[in-house]
């Protein structure tokens, strides 16, 4: 409906898109309205038509219909179309039984992935063990962070499942963006922002969909964040079930760390 978007590869994109593509329709109404209005009344009021000024001007009402009519049309939208988007996306999270349950933690200018492992549990983390080889501060000690699996900007997920974040921030607030999922979440420090999705689309297949052997889907921050914000740039893989399985099961050895 909306054209210029990137492609769309989540179950919720076509919703998104819906209600952007209702905005901006109704963006353009008004715009058009407006501009058309105002060329009539430049033209119409005219100082060679009109050499002596009304005291009066206009008594009728219509004026006022014509607010109440976009106001009434503005709170359809927000309350019968936006509100039920906000909600299914952020109240309707799915359990941690049928997701991927990742946490995703920014940083000036990075994205650190960290995955529970087989266990299905998180190591323990503590901030005084940040280092610049462990940039999450997992605690190896920790038997749940044992077979626990991290990454810098490589965020890797099952095509056709829902995928929860649990979104947080080390320094400031950075915007957690995957255009192509209409996902866009602020992280920010101290707290954890849950955001959820289904891809539909494998990296591969949208590679044969639109004929580019090199596309990636990224993950952007949409807030301006500090200086090295234009390279804060991950990838997002989005593999078959299998594939999956084989990418947790390769980086949950110990020998791969
Ligand atoms: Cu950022």
């Amino acid at each position: 409906m909306m054209p210029g978007l990137p492609p769309a590869a989540s179950a919720h994109a076509p919703d998104i898109d819906f209600v952007l593509g209702l905005e901006h329709v109704g963006m353009l109404v008004l715009f058009l309205a407006f501009f058309g209005y105002f060329a009539y009344v430049l033209a119409r009021f005219r100082q060679s038509a009109h050499p002596t000024a009304s005291y009066a001007g206009m008594t009728s009402r219509w004026s006022m219909y014509v607010v109440l009519a976009i106001i009434l049309a503005e709170g359809t939208l927000l309350v019968a179309f936006e509100m039920p988007e906000w909600r299914a996306r952020i109240n309707d999270l799915p359990s941690s039984q049928e997701a991927t349950v990742i946490r995703v933690v920014a940083e000036q200018y990075a994205w650190n992935v960290h995955y529970p492992g087989p266990d299905g549990l998180f190591g323990r983390t503590d901030i005084n063990l940040v280092a610049s080889d462990n940039p999450l501060g997992l605690d190896r000690r920790d038997p749940s962070a044992a077979d626990d699996v991290t990454a810098v900007n490589q965020l890797t997920v099952p095509v056709n499942r829902p995928v929860l974040i649990h979104l947080t921030s080390k320094d400031v607030i950075h915007s957690f963006t995957l255009y192509e999922m209409r996902v866009k979440q602020d992280a920010i420090p101290g707290t954890d922002s849950p955001v959820w999705f289904i891809p539909t689309v494998t990296t591969s297949d949208m590679r044969i969909r639109l004929g580019k052997p090199d596309f990636e889907y990224e993950i952007a921050c949409s807030q301006l964040c500090g200086l090295g914000h234009y390279r804060m740039r991950g990838f997002l893989n989005v593999k078959t079930d299998a594939e999956f399985r084989a990418f947790l099961a390769q980086e949950s050895r110990p020998t791969a760390r």
